[in-house]
């Protein structure tokens, strides 16, 4: 069977914008697979005889950005091994990357020619927003980095390197910038008419 080049959006924003949220709607409602590069690393760290946890939780922990590498094996083998179930499924949300140059590097360096980055999504909304969000959702969630200073920490990582690569993809045109600051049905009432245009 001829097998799909995957078609993927990133999909970007800072920490609490709604990103994991938004993405459980449109999977509700088109033939899209949701992929959180974060929940990926999450399980990866958590897995038994992994060899990278120990790396993959201080990253986290401290806000960083892990090395593209682990990442985009982890990514590749979720599309591999969703497009083998279903061949079908060879539409990609890919949720929370590339989150720095490292990751925008890496990806166009192994990714070139195998998948087709169709636009991205980005999530704005304030730091405030996102911080009161994340303090919210972090009280019942368990993530590790869902205390004050590890949410600096990645409100800073976001600013100083995530924003930049918004950025690159809007001089190419690529991005469709959302209101996140408003209610989840607002918000996904715009993303609702960006797929419906774009496909
Ligand atoms: N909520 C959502 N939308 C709302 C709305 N419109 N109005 C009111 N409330 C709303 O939402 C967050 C909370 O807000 C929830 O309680 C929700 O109900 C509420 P969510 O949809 O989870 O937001 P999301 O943007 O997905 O937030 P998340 O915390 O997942 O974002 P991060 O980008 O910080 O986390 P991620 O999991 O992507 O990454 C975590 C860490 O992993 C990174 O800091 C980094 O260390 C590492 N990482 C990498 O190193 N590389 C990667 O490629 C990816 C991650
Ligand atoms: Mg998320």
């Amino acid at each position: 069977a001829l097998i799909m080049k995957p078609q993927v959006v990133f999909v970007l924003g800072g920490p609490g914008a709604g990103k994991g949220t938004q993405c459980a709607k449109i999977v509700e409602n088109y033939s899209y697979t949701h992929l959180s590069a974060g929940d990926l690393l999450r399980a990866e760290r958590n897995r038994e005889g992994s060899e990278f946890g120990q790396l993959i939780d201080s990253y986290i922990k401290e806000g960083n950005i892990v090395p593209v590498e682990i990442t985009i094996k982890l990514l590749r083998k979720a599309m591999e091994e969703t497009m083998q179930i279903d061949e079908k499924k060879f539409r990609f949300l890919i949720d929370g990357f590339p989150r720095n140059e490292d990751n925008f590097k890496g990806w166009t360096s192994v990714m070139d020619g195998k998948a087709d980055v169709k636009f991205v999504l980005f999530f704005d909304c304030s730091n405030e927003v996102c911080i009161d969000r994340c303090l919210e959702r972090g009280k019942s969630s368990g993530r590790s980095d869902g205390n004050r200073e590890s949410l600096r920490k990645r409100i800073q990582t976001f600013l100083q390197s995530t924003r930049p690569i918004v950025s690159l993809y809007e001089k190419q045109g690529k991005v469709h910038t959302v209101d996140a600051s408003r209610s989840v049905d607002e918000v996904f009432a715009d993303v609702k008419a960006i797929l419906d245009k774009e496909g």
